[in-house]
């Protein structure tokens, strides 16, 4: 549903990847678009450049002129900026309408939509979805949190295209209409709380996903997750369960010879044994069982399923391999930016491990990724702003092995130097990235780069 962008005045708040598409949509549809950032030190010929001159676009930067502000109907807020930030509260108290990416691309959608969440394992699940999706649908576009705003590939969209939607609590904060035909969350482990203050503020935005979803849709759900079992009887939509330590009356399992049976309306199926996948880790049979929970729900038949299941391989950051020197493994787990995502990265390692940890302070505990590393850390060697944190945290477990660097390289030259034939080389932060780089894969590349000496 398309409203009258023409006599509409928007303000969007934030110059990166978000706001940038929200920008060009906007624009598109006629309305007049004032692009703004706190940050004073912008570089505005490169925003106009990207997005396009128009005489209804105003980029501006630190301020905004009473005149201009007072033209302004409705508010876009990028993800990545807190909705009680005194920019967004001061539009707030205006009485104007502030939505996100996803709402207003949802006004734009002309065709299916499934969209997934949860603290790990989105990107994963998102790319297999949409693989699995390429089986039924002649237009699959895959967008969101996992790195293409929905704003940029909506204009694709039309009845018979599907969009398969990685969403995060940020930008699920700012819905109002969006409602996937099917949806997911995947698990909920502590995350972002500088950002949401509290649990029950990120289980809220993360419940968000199924708040405009009525008894038609389907939302799916990991059983061996308390909070999401607890909340499932609250939901509309109806509820498809996975798990990966229980078989299923109804919903999708991992059986005890291994494998991932789903058992959906009295049918069962065996979709494959994991010895036939190539993703590693229990927490991967989970992303599976999501995606074909997810795919069933979206009419795909199980054979496509299977075959798409089958040949998917990993999304780069996850555990990448990323090469093997002097006998010494290397892998690249920058996705790892939370502690429950990086003991997943720890737990797929099957040697002794230099392990590169460390980064952005999101007010996370640390405690049972250390527990986690279970003897097979050699030497813990700490970057970025959390350094001192984790290795207080090392302090009071009695883990004495770890290091602090001043930066990526040189804790990449240092396990280089140190690491021996049968060793790994793992660099899974359990933080954020944003201290040091502007996104995770912009360490993930480094750190390849250091490794391999070439550049990606
Ligand atoms: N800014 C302000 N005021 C603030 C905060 C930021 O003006 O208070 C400005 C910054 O100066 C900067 C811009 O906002 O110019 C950055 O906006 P952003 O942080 O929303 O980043 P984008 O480049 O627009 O990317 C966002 C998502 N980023 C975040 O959620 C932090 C991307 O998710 C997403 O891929 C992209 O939109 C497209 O949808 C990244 C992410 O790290 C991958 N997500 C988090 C995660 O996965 O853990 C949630």
């Amino acid at each position: 549903m398309i409203s009258n962008y023409k006599d509409k005045h928007y303000i969007v708040i934030g110059t990166g990847r978000s706001g940038i598409a929200a920008s060009k949509l906007l624009l598109s549809a006629g309305a007049t678009v004032v692009l703004y950032d706190d940050n004073v030190d912008i570089d505005k010929d490169a925003l106009i450049n990207k997005i396009g001159e128009s005489d209804r676009l105003t980029i501006c930067a630190g301020s905004i002129s009473s005149d201009i502000a007072d033209l302004v109907d409705e508010v876009v807020v990028s993800p990545g900026v807190p909705l009680d930030c005194q920019t967004v509260l001061g539009w707030k108290e205006r009485g104007l309408r502030i939505i996100g990416e996803i709402e207003l691309a949802t006004e734009f959608e002309k065709g299916d939509v499934v969209a997934i969440t949860g603290t790990n394992g989105k990107t994963t699940t998102t790319s297999l979805v949409g693989q699995i999706m390429k089986k039924k649908y002649q237009k699959v576009c895959v967008a969101g949190n996992i790195g293409f705003p929905y704003t940029e590939t909506v204009t694709e969209s039309y009845e018979e295209s599907c969009s398969v939607l990685e969403v995060s609590s940020f930008q699920l904060e700012t819905i109002c209409t969006f409602a996937p035909k099917v949806s997911a969350i995947l698990n909920i482990t502590p995350d972002h709380l500088n950002r949401h203050h509290n649990m029950d503020n990120y289980i809220d935005a993360k419940f968000n996903i199924a708040i405009n979803q009525t008894e038609n849709d389907i939302i799916v759900l990991n059983y061996e997750d308390e909070i999401l079992r607890n909340k499932a009887e609250t939901l509309k939509p109806r509820v498809i369960y996975f798990s990966s330590k229980r078989v299923l009356e109804d919903g999708v399992f991992l059986s005890e010879d291994m494998n991932i049976v789903s058992r959906i309306n009295g049918e069962e199926y065996i979709i494959c044994n994991v010895d036939e996948i190539i993703l590693p880790g229990v927490h991967n049979y989970e992303n599976i069982m999501a995606a074909v929970a997810m795919s069933y729900a979206m009419g795909v038949s199980y054979e496509d399923i299977r075959d798409a299941v089958m040949s998917f391989k990993s999304v780069p950051h996850r555990i990448e391999y990323v090469c093997e020197k002097d006998g010494v493994i290397y892998y690249n787990d920058s996705k790892g930016t939370n502690p429950d995502a990086a003991i997943k990265g720890i737990q797929a390692m099957t040697r002794p491990t230099y392990l590169i940890g460390g980064g952005y302070n999101k007010d996370s505990e640390f405690d049972e990724w250390i527990e986690a590393f279970d003897g097979k850390v050699v030497k813990l060697v700490l970057i970025g702003e959390t350094a001192d944190i984790i290795a207080k945290t090392c302090d009071k477990h009695g883990f004495n092995d770890y290091v602090i660097m001043d930066s990526l390289l040189e804790a990449v030259e240092f396990c280089k130097k140190e690491a021996v034939n049968g060793e790994a080389v793992l660099l899974s932060p359990a933080c954020a990235s944003w201290d040091m780089f502007k996104s995770f894969e912009e360490r993930g590349d480094l750190f390849k780069q250091y490794v391999t000496g070439e550049e990606n």
